[in-house]
């Protein structure tokens, strides 16, 4: 029947209703989407020229966070997106998360993407982590962009302050209604997704299930995985805390982490292209798409 739908839809998009075409052609509209690495790395090179711009750092509480959630909210209202600001404060300043929903499917059955959007001080994070903020911005925007049918409801976050402690994203669950934690039947978390020369991808053990739907995606990939436990260091651990089934997936050892170092050059293309298709397809796929 899903399929029947959308050849429809994609049938009548074309123009070709009433005429003869051969199926394979059309149904390949359907088919998980195949992100270009070259996309997400545009959006990697923004974090980067935000940093660069903004003394050298993308962190809670200097201007280079800001910049980071402007982009991003700039891009998501441009695609269509109902996307919130969400201001919190800690240790004097302002902070914000971005959150977009995207409004179809069952708003009863939540599937959330997230990664934290600030930086250390010490330097731009790119692989910790604008890495894990592009790949879950440009899986949000392929959603946009291909507009497949969902049965259950996607949402994004882009956290603050994660590097201060978790702070935006439990100012996030924190707020969330008693009643609508139930709703949200998976969290998956993207941090330090794009590290160079990764072989084996780390993926979060803390859900069996959740955990083996990363894991079939990768061996279809002919890529190694580990199950990893990354325990109360990423911001997963906000909505396990309020009862979420939590997953995510995070790249190989990364000698720049927190340095001043953890630039562009410090991620591979490639490995951000597996790590947005990851993502999306888990997505897809958990969204009934
Ligand atoms: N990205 C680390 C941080 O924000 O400090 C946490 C982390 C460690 C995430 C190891 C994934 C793997
Ligand atoms: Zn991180």
């Amino acid at each position: 029947m899903r399929i029947g739908k959308t050849l429809g839809v994609a049938l009548a998009a074309l123009g070709l209703v009433g005429a003869v075409v051969t199926a394979p052609a059309v149904a390949a509209q359907a088919a998980p989407p195949q992100i270009p690495a070259d996309s997400v790395m545009a959006h990697i090179q923004q974090f980067q020229t935000i940093a660069d711009g903004n003394g050298g750092n993308r962190a809670h509480g200097r201007p280079g966070y800001r910049a980071s959630a402007d982009y991003v909210k700039g891009k998501l209202d441009a695609a269509g997106f109902r996307t919130t600001l969400q201001a919190f404060q800690h240790a004097g300043a302002t902070g914000w998360n971005v959150i977009a929903e995207w409004p179809f499917g069952d708003a009863n059955q939540v599937v959330f993407l997230g990664a934290h959007l600030d930086s250390v001080t010490a330097g731009p994070g790119i692989n910790d982590n604008a890495s894990g903020s592009a790949a879950v911005l440009e899986t949000a925007l392929t959603l946009a962009r291909t507009k497949p049918n969902v049965q259950k409801r996607l949402k994004f976050g882009w956290w603050g302050a994660e590097e201060a402690g978790m702070i935006g994203s439990r100012y996030y669950t924190n707020s969330v209604p008693a009643a609508e934690r139930s709703r949200i039947k998976a969290y998956l978390n993207f941090d330090m997704v794009g590290a160079r020369n990764t072989t084996t991808w780390g993926v979060y053990t803390d859900n069996a299930s959740l955990r083996q739907t990363f894991e079939t995606w990768f061996r279809g990939q002919n890529l190694a995985t580990r199950g990893v436990n990354i325990a109360g260091r990423s911001d997963h651990a906000s909505f396990a805390r309020i009862g979420v089934p939590v997953s995510g997936i995070t790249s190989g050892n990364d000698p720049c982490y927190h340095s001043r170092c953890d630039t562009v050059t410090n991620v591979a293309s490639n490995v951000m292209g597996t790590a947005t298709n990851a993502a999306a397809n888990v997505a897809w796929q958990l969204a009934g798409a």
